[in-house]
């Protein structure tokens, strides 16, 4: 069986297949299949790829690329007819936390290329130079880290947006702060950025006419006047609900039509039905650019979510982007449902994708084996303010096998993926001690003798230490490894909240009062 990801829209395979270390490939630009359309034949120790475009030249070789890693050594008889659903698909990194960094980004956008992702939106909140100092212009150090991920999206057909938040603060009356805007979206063109956002979330006034004045200057007394910049993206003050608020409809009104205009769905963290996307394309006057907030944890920090992608209908979108965790790493596992989703939402299969991230993303069969039991119980967001409930601890589980692979992990992850290790340490220790917690409350349950009930305790408090120490630990590393303005929201780690850590937590805390 082939396993393209993302699914291509066409793929029928034939009989038998070919050397694939002796193959002649012929390619040709053929405009009529569209932009970012490829066509791939596979036939008898032949390759022939069509493509629409630059895109489709790259997503072809992609698919190419997937075949020859799967065929071990053979090219299989085929023909895959391709082009994505949504012709804007990618990653915003908008969320509250430790931003990236350069290296965790690069890596990003080349997972990105390869899952024919295209779109990167850099926004991150606690980088000052975006948000609260969006007057000041880079440092120099940085002004070179975004070259790197220039270099880094064009290898990936990429379009890299910079997003400006005008959180520190915008008088619309002051000619003043206009003027710093120009000073600061033309130094960022000098650094080489061609594509730009304005976002007004999460502070001030929702100040329609303010916020579409602010947006068309960008666009006519920037965009307009610069060679090769994308339309203008812009993040709303009222950035979620049905498109009644009057801010929504005076800014549709407002803001030029060329803008794309950013949109979370009926709440701030929520799945997006078509009906409501219509509502909302209505009062933008525009399809929305659909940000979803998944698997974003910065408002329930001490939850990992590394479930599957679900809840999602693509009918109406202009565009689609997901918000992912501080940890970049974990986070590619919900990328790859993004990615999969957002270029075939049809054939969309929320399962076998969250299945096949694991294979793809961890070569070791171990590991990846390791991995989808800790994903198991850590994808629930918990009780929180935005109301976002996602699947945890689906069908049967046991203990032994959790506290296994989770030794697994602590044993491999260092050395095979240690930047992984260093996100999850927390989460996978923490569940490990909620395993062997479990499996020691079981026997506890059948104890007989005085003595070995005692026995059994002691080792349960024990396992309460290591899981205290291993919290305690991880709010340090992390709070040393976040801005300052951040570090005191970082919480302890809690996995598998919503069925097992209950459970256990309430026997345990019986016995350590007694
Ligand atoms: C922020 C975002 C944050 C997310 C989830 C948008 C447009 N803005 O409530 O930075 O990561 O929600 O907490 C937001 O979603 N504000």
């Amino acid at each position: 069986m082939l396993a393209i990801y993302p699914t291509p829209r066409e793929m029928t395979a034939g009989e038998g297949g070919f050397d694939a270390a002796e193959y002649t490939a012929t390619k040709a630009l053929d405009a009529s299949l569209g932009p970012q359309a490829y066509r791939l034949e596979l036939a008898d120790g032949k390759v022939n790829i069509a493509y629409g475009d630059d895109d489709g030249e790259f997503y072809a070789r992609q698919t190419l690329d997937q075949l020859l890693a799967q065929g071990g050594g053979t090219l299989p008889n085929a023909t895959i007819a391709d082009a994505p659903a949504i012709p804007l698909r990618g990653v915003v990194e908008g969320y509250y936390g430790r931003p990236w960094g350069t290296k965790g980004r690069c890596s990003m956008m080349d997972f990105m290329g390869k899952n024919k992702l295209n779109l990167f939106v850099y926004g991150p909140k606690d980088d000052p130079y975006h948000h609260t100092l969006w007057r000041e212009p880079y440092p120099e150090a940085q002004r070179d880290d975004f070259k790197l991920l220039l270099d880094s999206a064009r290898r990936n057909h990429i379009r890299l947006y910079w997003a400006i938040h005008l959180g520190g603060g915008f008088d619309a009356a002051n000619p003043d702060d206009y003027a710093s805007l120009l000073a600061k979206l033309e130094d960022m063109y000098a650094i080489g950025i061609r594509n730009f956002a304005v976002f007004f979330d999460d502070f001030g006034e929702a100040d329609a006419a303010a916020h579409a004045r602010i947006g068309n200057f960008a666009i006519s007394e920037f965009l307009g006047r610069h060679e090769g910049c994308g339309p203008l993206m812009v993040c709303p003050n009222v950035y979620w609900g049905l498109g009644k608020h009057q801010y929504v409809k005076t800014l549709g009104e407002q803001l030029d039509a060329s803008a794309l205009i950013v949109w979370t769905g009926r709440n701030v963290c929520t799945d997006i039905a078509a009906a409501d996307t219509a509502k909302i394309a209505a009062a933008y006057r525009r399809a929305p650019l659909v940000w979803w907030n998944w698997p974003v944890n910065d408002y329930c920090r001490s939850h990992l979510l590394i479930g599957r992608t679900y809840g999602l209908e693509a009918k109406g979108m202009g565009a689609f982007m997901t918000n992912p965790m501080e940890n970049c790493e974990a986070s590619k596992i919900g990328v790859f449902g993004a990615a999969d989703w957002s270029w075939n939402p049809q054939a969309f299969d929320s399962v076998a994708n969250w299945e096949a991230a694991f294979k793809r993303l961890y070569p070791d069969p171990e590991v990846a084996k390791a991995m989808r039991v800790l994903a198991a119980h850590n994808s629930d967001p918990g009780e929180t303010c935005m109301g976002y409930r996602r699947e945890e601890s689906v069908g049967e589980w046991d203990y032994a096998q959790i506290a296994e692979a989770m030794e697994l992990l602590k044993r491999k992850l260092p050395m095979e993926a240690p930047q992984l290790w260093w996100e999850l340490e927390g989460w996978i220790v923490d569940l490990e001690c909620l395993a062997k917690c479990a499996l020691r409350l079981e026997e506890l349950a059948k104890a007989k003798g005085e003595m070995e009930k005692r026995y059994l305790e002691g080792e349960i408090r024990k396992l309460l230490v290591v899981q205290a120490d291993n919290a305690e630990r991880h709010v340090a590393k992390f709070q040393a490894a976040t801005f300052e303005n951040d570090a005191k929201l970082v919480k302890p780690p809690k996995s598998a909240t919503f069925a097992i850590r209950p459970r256990v937590e309430d026997a345990a805390s019986r016995i350590k009062t007694r």
